[in-house]
């Protein structure tokens, strides 16, 4: 399996994360893909290739224009105000406010973020672009008939939604990916999202559609970010209705448990028989992932891998969450070995 990957991860690089009252060193750092791409190059898995430059029109087929430009512009407008820190988000429209975007930065920040741990800083924007060509680079590969390619994406992708940041995600490679798989020849993409956390992004984004079928295994949103989405009885609107499955599951969930939700959004990927899959590959529900609850062990991706695999669909893994740094490459390549096994 080919893995596409870019140096520019790099120019995000966040000194801050609002975690527990405190601002400590982001879980979502540079080291997480330097571990996945050396264990990608210590496996036999195969090639690693840069990405190609996309224009931003795959972008905007997901994505709104002015949320867009906000990205692009947030870091120089927060840093004009003189403020010493990096930005972000402290005010949000809340119950019965105005839900328009004002003019301030501080207030744009709070329209356009989900949290406020996701501090936006120089660099951040180039990184987004970067990670958005890694999974489109990937998507390419699909399309021209590759059946299996990892795009190493960082920063991660399935919490922004058409017009939202946070959770570590400023634009959601998964989407982008899987829109440019339906713009290529596809007429149904499924997305399997396998990260700790709920993919609210992707969810918002296919919502109403019956040609993206999206299945999300995560934390209970009762317990675990981003608290505010996820639950089971979401299961997509108008044509979208019955195209949207979340498997939430409780604090200290064990393999053998989340496994059964594994084979039954397996089972509906494969009752939709689409000509892709994409797998929104987070490894934070690892046993050791400090700021997750699910208890998989090392050898269980590679199990994980296997049921993936044996769909026999053409299927894009794009990186999405991970922090135990330690064993964040292992634990990724081995999903990616199993499914090729
Ligand atoms: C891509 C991805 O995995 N994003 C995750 C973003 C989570 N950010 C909020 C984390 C809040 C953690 N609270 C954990 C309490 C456990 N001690
Ligand atoms: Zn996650």
């Amino acid at each position: 399996m080919k893995t596409i990957f870019s140096e520019q991860h790099r120019l995000r690089d966040a000194k801050t994360e609002l975690y527990g009252g405190e601002l400590v060193k982001p879980f979502e750092r540079p080291s997480r893909a330097d571990m996945v791409i050396e264990a990608v190059r210590a496996s036999e898995l195969g090639p690693v290739a840069a990405p190609e430059t996309f224009s931003l029109d795959p972008v905007l087929r997901i994505h709104d224009a002015d949320f867009v430009t906000f990205l692009e512009n947030a870091w120089v407008e927060w840093h004009q105000t003189g403020y010493a820190g990096e930005a972000m988000a402290s005010v949000w429209p809340a119950r019965r406010m105005q839900c328009r975007a004002p003019r301030f930065i501080e207030g744009k920040l709070g329209y356009y973020a989900i949290a406020a741990e996701t501090s936006i800083t120089e660099g951040t924007w180039e990184a987004a672009l970067a990670s958005k060509d890694v999974a489109l680079t990937g998507a390419k590969a699909l399309a021209d008939g590759e059946q299996g390619v990892f795009s190493l994406c960082r920063p991660p992708g399935h919490h922004a939604a058409r017009d939202m940041f946070g959770g570590y995600c400023f634009l959601n490679n998964a989407a982008i990916a899987a829109q440019y798989l339906l713009d290529n020849g596809a007429e149904r993409v499924a997305i399997l999202d396998i990260d700790f956390h709920h993919g609210n992004g992707t969810q918002d984004i296919f919502y109403e559609r019956n040609d993206v079928l999206f299945c999300s295994l995560h934390g209970d949103p009762e317990d675990a970010f981003p608290h505010f989405l996820g639950y089971a009885d979401e299961m997509g609107l108008g044509a979208g209705m019955g195209y949207n499955r979340n498997y939430p599951m409780p604090p200290g969930t064990p393999f053998s448990e989340w496994r059964k939700a594994l084979d039954n959004a397996l089972s509906h990927i494969g009752e939709f028989s689409p000509q892709h899959l994409v797998v929104s590959l987070g490894v934070d529900t690892f046993e050791h992932d400090p700021i997750s609850f699910f208890k998989l062990t090392t050898p269980d991706y590679l199990t994980t891998g296997e049921r993936i695999g044996a769909l026999a669909i053409p299927t894009l893994f794009v990186m999405e969450g991970g922090y135990d740094i330690g064993e964040v490459g292992m634990n990724t390549v081995n999903v990616l070995k199993g499914f090729e096994a």
